[in-house]
């Protein structure tokens, strides 16, 4: 049948190798359950709807086994796994899911139903595992009428004006598909927030949303607008050292919980890109943190403040700015608080450098910001696997502790002992029927999910555990569809924005518009960014620069500050190179970026060519979808490269070396 894509990885196709599914039918033919909570329902419900798919027979559900053998026993017993996690054991011919609470359980059976998925031996599951990181969070930038700021797979998944008395079962299917993958809390608006969200007509909608979350075990978080005191409230000021500002804050919370007890907490955008905030009453982010903090600290509710902050300033460098304003309050932060901190000093860049945040707030839980919308790369159009992207800022070393001192040792608390952990992706769900747009970024909401819960998983395994779920279980055609995912994001950034040049900053972030020098902000110019001039390319950041890279520990930025020893990837994140300069690929910097941007372009192809080879074993809707968004891509890819290769010559004065067509 043609798939729309609806299911995700949840498809559950019928199992057809007969082998496997005759061993399968033998060890499942009960699952019984004891307990009993709306969770714990969800978590048989899923085994049941999954187990029958995949084997074509009901399987039931009981209390107690009348055979004592051949089924799937759910226990909650103190002794379980810690936290959310699980443990699956064979025990007496039974396959056991023993957890400490309800979605322990929900989270093991998932993890049961991923291992069949992929046709693995029964007996192989034993396992015991714990996330890593406790907020496993979707920010999602959905506006209330509908839209979703840099959004690409529709318009936002809430209808808010038939919330709450019309709950969309969409909902719940969102819900599943989040705790399949670990994923405990969702904030359902824009960081931009309207106010609106926090009067009684609107908790009254979320509520209904958290009604439905809470059944799968994920807490809704709202983000609030700073200003609200007085927008909302009638107050004449917002100021968080205002005892009336307070009060209402206090009061407002109040009546959240009283609306949805377990509501998690706020996300807030404060002094950021016009957001208001504490500096506009000449307070700080920590005073306007922990004003809010206050009002959650007695229902255990957390403040999640960003830390994306920078200032429009021509003669300022952007990259140093969260640093500037946060490090120095580090340890003034409230219990309750958490910092989170966007991955990229800059802005989700195709490839940036990790924030020098991380690592210099031992004392404040810093929180991970990834952003799954591509945003900065291609939109619902092109195909840009992101775990790699992810992977490579946890894995990154600060060096703050000495070696080893990773990006993830900090997220995950390890490092600085912090009492709360958080991971968040912006998400890239919508209205589209497939919710992503583009099937293929399924793969980065999976990704997110399985990197919050284990940031030790690798993006192979995770790109190939996604494409059994959801595309073939053809082991060939794992490998060819794995290969593409993993090359996908170097080949992106060889025709966007190769050897570390920064994106420039336009309007829609879609088109390349390098030449873009018009803006209301002198930060949001191309030139701002790339700084191409007659002698050279990049943004110096070393001592005869912005020297943002003294924000680094010497361990770190020793490599970065030479420019002879700096990895080509990030060459021009931290020097302005000459454009005649030899680099250490052996070409000069006009040629090497010519290179890349060729190869980058022509790799497209081999993505499309690799695409087709695997035609026969993947449903043909899919199939003819990623065909059409890959010749899209293939264009566009020209269309980029041409656009910087002849606008960058403006300033080079060099031939594109002979070997290349000419521009289009
Ligand atoms: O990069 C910018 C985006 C804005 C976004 C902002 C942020 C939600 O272009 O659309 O606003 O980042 O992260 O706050």
């Amino acid at each position: 049948s043609a798939d729309d894509g609806y299911r995700l990885w949840l498809k559950y196709d019928r199992i057809q190798n007969t082998t496997i599914s005759a061993t399968y039918s033998k060890s499942f033919n009960f699952i019984a359950l004891s307990g009993n909570s709306d969770i714990l329902n969800n978590a048989v419900k899923e085994l049941q709807t999954g187990l029958t798919a995949m084997l074509g027979k009901p399987i039931p559900i009981v209390k107690t086994p009348v055979i004592n053998q051949g089924g799937i026993i759910l226990t909650i017993s103190a002794n379980g796994a810690s936290g959310d996690g699980y443990s699956i054991q064979m025990q007496s011919g039974n396959t056991v899911i023993t957890a400490s609470k309800d979605a322990g359980v929900l989270y093991g059976s998932f993890a049961l139903l991923r291992h069949l998925q992929q046709h693995l031996p029964v007996e192989k599951v034993v396992v015991q595992s714990s996330p890593k990181i406790q907020l496993r969070m979707l920010n999602h930038w959905d506006n209330p009428e509908g839209p979703i700021e840099r959004g690409y797979a529709g318009s936002s998944l809430w209808k808010w004006y038939e919330l709450p008395e019309t709950v969309d079962p969409r909902y719940t299917d969102y819900a599943r598909a989040n705790a399949s993958i670990g994923i405990n809390g969702t904030v359902v608006n824009n960081v931009n927030a309207s106010a609106r969200f926090l009067t009684a007509e609107y908790v009254h909608k979320v509520a209904a949303l958290a009604g439905v979350f809470r059944k799968f075990g994920i807490k809704t978080y709202l983000s609030i607008h700073f200003a609200a005191p007085k927008t909302l409230g009638g107050l004449k000021t917002s100021d968080p050292l205002d005892p009336e500002v307070r009060k209402w804050w206090i009061e407002k919370t109040k009546e959240i919980y009283s609306i949805i007890p377990d509501f998690g907490g706020f996300l807030v955008k404060a002094n950021s890109e016009g957001e208001p905030g504490p500096q506009d009453y000449g307070r700080t982010h920590a005073d306007g943190a922990n004003m809010l903090a206050e009002a959650l600290a007695p229902f255990n509710g957390v403040v999640i403040w960003r830390a994306f902050v920078y200032k429009a300033d021509p003669n300022a460098d952007r990259f140093k700015a969260a640093y500037d304003e946060f490090a120095t309050l580090d340890g003034k932060f409230a219990k309750n608080v958490i910092v989170q901190v966007k991955n990229g000093p800059i802005d989700f860049q195709p490839r940036e450098p990790f924030s020098p945040l991380f690592g210099n707030m031992p004392r404040t839980p810093l929180g991970m910001e990834f952003q799954l919308t591509q945003e900065y790369l291609g939109f619902a159009t092109h195909w840009v696997y992101e775990a790699p992207i992810f992977k490579e800022c946890l894995d990154a070393d600060t060096y703050v502790k000495g070696k080893g001192s990773t990006v993830a040792t900090i997220v995950d608390g390890s490092l600085h002992n912090y009492r709360l952990t958080c991971m968040a992706g912006v998400a890239n769900t919508g209205s589209d029927r497939n919710w992503t747009g583009n099937p293929m970024a399924q793969a980065n909401w999976y990704a997110f999910g399985r990197l919050a819960w284990d940031h030790t998983l690798s993006p192979e395994a995770i790109a190939r555990e996604w494409t059994q779920l959801t595309l073939t279980t053809e082991p060939k055609h794992v490998s060819a569809i794995s290969d593409i995912m993993l090359r996908s994001r170097d080949i992106y950034v060889d025709y966007n924005t190769p050897l570390g040049l920064s994106r420039p900053w336009t309007g829609s972030h879609y088109a390349p518009e390098p030449w873009q020098n018009r803006s209301s902000r002198p930060d949001w110019t191309a030139i701002y960014y790339h700084r191409a001039d007659s002698l050279g390319l990049g943004f110096d950041r070393t001592a005869t620069g912005s020297n943002a890279l003294l924000q680094y520990r010497p361990e770190v930025s020793r490599t970065w500050l030479n420019a002879e020893t700096c990895p080509l990837p990030y060459l021009l994140w931290f020097h302005h190179i000459p454009w005649s300069q030899k680099l250490s690929s052996g070409r000069n910097l006009w040629d090497e970026l010519c290179h890349r941007f060729y190869t980058g372009a022509d790799s497209v192809l081999w993505m499309q060519k690799q695409w087709a080879g695997v035609a026969s074993s993947i449903d043909p809707a899919i199939h003819s979808d990623v065909t059409g968004r890959l010749a899209k891509q293939y264009n566009e890819a020209i269309w980029w490269r041409d656009a910087w290769v002849l606008y960058l010559q403006t300033f080079s004065k060099k031939p594109i070396p002979a070997i290349y067509p000419k521009p289009e």
